[in-house]
Formats: C-alpha cells, structure tokens, sequence
C-alpha cells in the first residue's frame, strides 16, 4: 500500500523558525520517519510538498491512481481553501488532516479547518508525532473499511 503525504505553504521550512510553536524537527527528519513507520507497516509512503494552493492540488490530482490514502498537513490553506477540499472530494482519497500545533489553542481564525468535513480524522497539537498517528490510523482505517466503502 502507497501513501502519500502531503504538506503545503511554508512547511519547508520547519525546524529553522518558530520552534515553539512547531518543534524543531525538519520536513526531511518527518519524511523519514514516517518512511519507517510506513515500513513497518508494510506500506511505503511518497511524499511531496508545495507553497501553492494549485500545486498541491496537482499532487493530489496526480496521486489518484498511485496512492491508496494521504496524510496532509495544509498549512494555512487549511482554513481557506475551498478548492482544497474540493479536490479531495473530486478524487475521493481518503485522508488524515494532520497539525503541528493544536489549531484550537490558538486564533480563532484557525479553529476551522475546511478539510475536516470531508477526513476520515484529524491529528492536531501532537507535533510531529501527529504525523505518525495519522499514517497509522490511516492505513488502519484503508485496512479496515467495509470493501467498497467510500471516503466520508
Ligand atoms: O500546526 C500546523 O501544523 C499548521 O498547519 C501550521 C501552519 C498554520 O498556518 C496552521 O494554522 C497550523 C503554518 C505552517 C508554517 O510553517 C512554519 C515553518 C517554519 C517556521 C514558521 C512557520
């Protein structure tokens, strides 16, 4: 089973500004991991990650047929973008929404994800941890499901 992860604006970035609020592993260091864990779970991960709303659409749009599922982490476009859920919905992958921080804890205009209606569940606040909590409840629920159930 291939999953793939996905992570949007700025994320690149981690581990060099604001640990506080996002810790102080970098994307690769996540990637990694996550590529072990997926390991021994006899899965393999492919991941990507992208600063645009449109390029991160693309990556879905060219997972389609390649992945069974996707953990992602959105960034900000999470409480924005439409289109974003949109494509989820338009190549029904399922999908764990994962957060560095707990969006609840802070503003409140990041207490609303957009995607969260359409996941199968969301890991927030549990640093990079989170990631591995979502891959693994993701295969798990791949694994799962009724046969020919449909992502929510
Ligand atoms: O907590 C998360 O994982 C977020 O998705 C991170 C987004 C934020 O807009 C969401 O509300 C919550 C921001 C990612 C910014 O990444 C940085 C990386 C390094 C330094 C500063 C920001």
């Amino acid at each position: 089973m291939i999953i793939g992860v996905l992570n949007g604006p700025n994320l690149n970035l981690l581990g060099t500004r604001e640990p506080a609020i996002y810790g102080s592993t970098t994307l690769s260091d996540i990637e990694a991991r996550l590529a072990e864990v997926a390991r021994s779970l006899g899965a393999e991960v492919r991941c990507a990650q992208a600063n645009g709303e449109g390029q991160l659409i693309d990556r879905l749009h060219a997972w389609r047929e390649e992945v069974a599922g996707v953990v992602v982490n959105a960034g900000a476009y999470t409480h924005t973008s439409l289109a974003l859920r949109d494509a989820f919905s338009a190549t029904a992958l399922p999908f764990v929404e994962v957060h560095l921080s707990n969006i609840h804890a802070r503003e409140p205009e990041r207490h609303r994800s957009l995607l969260a209606p359409v996941a199968i569940g969301m890991v927030t606040g549990l640093g990079a941890y989170g990631y591995e909590v979502a891959l693994q409840g993701l295969v798990r629920w791949i694994r799962h499901r009724a046969p020919g159930a449909s992502a929510p």
